[in-house]
């Protein structure tokens, strides 16, 4: 994302401030009060300059402060000299060389102040505190953040020092420029993100594609990992990671039976997506309606008929029933039934009331969808007539199925089964 107008306009309003600065510092080296004696001084030799701090990766844009810093070091007595203040310090210089050779450069310069007081910030990419830890260490430092950068790519950056200029006409001595490369990291950009707006109960299988590009390599190939969340009520209730399929596009597989768990409504997508340096995109949000329908039950195979055993031991019946559901056998939490005497009482019964599709008996495959229950007739039974048994299935989403009643007679004549 090149933008080319702010970093002309930017560039124009350092140049001015920039030329102040730098003059006054220039010839502020010598107070007319104070002057250096030559004949007494340690000759200037040029400063060496030790180390350069300076972080070699910047994120694009970012008004987060950072401290470069470069020490400089001479011959001790020439140290001391600087340390008594009996020689003015050399100035450290950093500039940054416009990249099209056309725009100027920006000079500025770093401080040994020890962070002392607020500096004169002419540049908004400038803090107006240096950083620097101690004073007259021959240590300089700068905060500065990205905004030095008015476009992605590289920087090149020349660090220099020397003796400030005199009244004395001490001539200021400059080392070779040191070069560095900044480089500038942009955070990745979602360009777009396509899917449907409704997946009503059973939808066809469709895949959710994105397109995120980032500046910094090619065809994408830094963006590390793209992200959906969806939620709905403020929380997150799916979290899922898109696949690369080619360049800077991104997709995700659905299923009818991705909805299973999802009650019927409107959800919030947040597409989020990061580059291999941890930038994250700026989200990109959307809404999409899941619909989430009912369990359907069918083909109930239960007596119609059951029998008062005759000995001590119960009678047991079997109850088999299918259930389905367009979001897959995992969105069924529960099929239940409701037993009625014939006195309209729901009896205590012992055995729960649930089918299971566990495999456990009577139910001979788990996860088939055919549910599976038994229950039992006991010696002491007395209330004869007719039972009904409503049979329900729930899901997770909160749906009920429509429920089957079963009618089950139970006969005074005993014994039979
Ligand atoms: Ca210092
Ligand atoms: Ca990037
Ligand atoms: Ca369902
Ligand atoms: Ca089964």
């Amino acid at each position: 994302m090149n933008r080319p107008h702010r970093a002309d306009v930017r560039l124009v309003r350092w140049v001015v401030p920039f030329t102040v600065i730098l003059l006054t510092t220039l010839f502020a080296g010598c107070e007319s009060d104070d002057p250096v004696d030559p004949p007494s001084a340690p000759s200037l030799e040029a400063p060496q300059i030790d180390s350069v701090n300076v972080p070699t990766f910047w994120v694009y844009d970012s008004p987060d402060y950072r401290t470069i810093s470069v020490a400089i070091s001479f011959p001790p007595a020439l140290e001391a000299a600087v340390k008594q203040q009996d020689v003015p310090a050399p100035n450290v210089f950093i500039i940054f060389e416009s990249q099209d050779g056309i725009a100027p450069s920006v000079q500025f310069q770093l401080l040994d102040d020890g962070g002392g007081p607020t500096i004169p910030n002419p540049f908004d990419f400038m803090d107006n505190h240096s950083g620097d830890l101690v004073p007259l260490d021959l240590t300089y430092s700068l905060r500065i953040n990205a905004l030095f950068a008015s476009s992605e790519g590289e920087v090149t950056m020349r660090v220099m020092a020397g003796w400030p200029l005199s009244s004395d006409s001490t001539t200021m001595t400059m080392l070779p420029p040191e070069i560095l490369q900044v480089e500038i990291n942009s955070a990745p950009v979602i360009e777009s993100f396509v899917h449907s707006d409704s997946l009503y109960a059973g939808f066809e299988a469709e895949e959710w594609t994105a397109r995120v590009d980032d500046a910094d390599i090619p065809a994408g190939d830094a963006v590390e990992q793209v992200e959906v969340q969806l939620i709905r009520d403020g929380d997150t209730v799916r979290n899922l990671l898109m696949a690369k399929s080619s360049q800077r596009i991104w997709t995700f597989a659905l299923e009818p039976t991705f909805a299973a768990g999802l009650p019927t409504a409107e959800y919030t997508i947040n597409l989020t997506a990061i580059d291999r340096y941890d930038q994250p995109a700026t989200p990109y949000e959307s809404i999409v309606w899941f619909e989430n329908s009912a369990p359907i039950l069918s083909g109930l195979v239960a007596p119609d008929t059951v029998y008062r055993p005759e000995g001590d031991e119960p009678n047991p019946y079997n109850m088999f029933i299918n259930v389905a559901d367009l979001q897959g056998q995992g969105d069924i939490r529960r099929v239940d039934y409701i037993p009625v005497d014939p006195n309209g009482h729901i009896p205590d019964n012992l055995d729960p009331f649930f089918f299971n599709d566990l495999g456990d008996m009577p139910d001979e495959v788990a996860n088939d969808g055919i549910f599976s229950h038994q229950f039992a007739v006991y010696p002491d039974a007395s209330n004869f007539g007719t039972y009904t048994f409503t049979i329900t299935a729930h899901d997770r989403a909160g749906n009920d199925s429509e429920s089957i009643v079963h009618m089950i007679e139970l006969p005074s004549s005993g014994g039979k089964r």
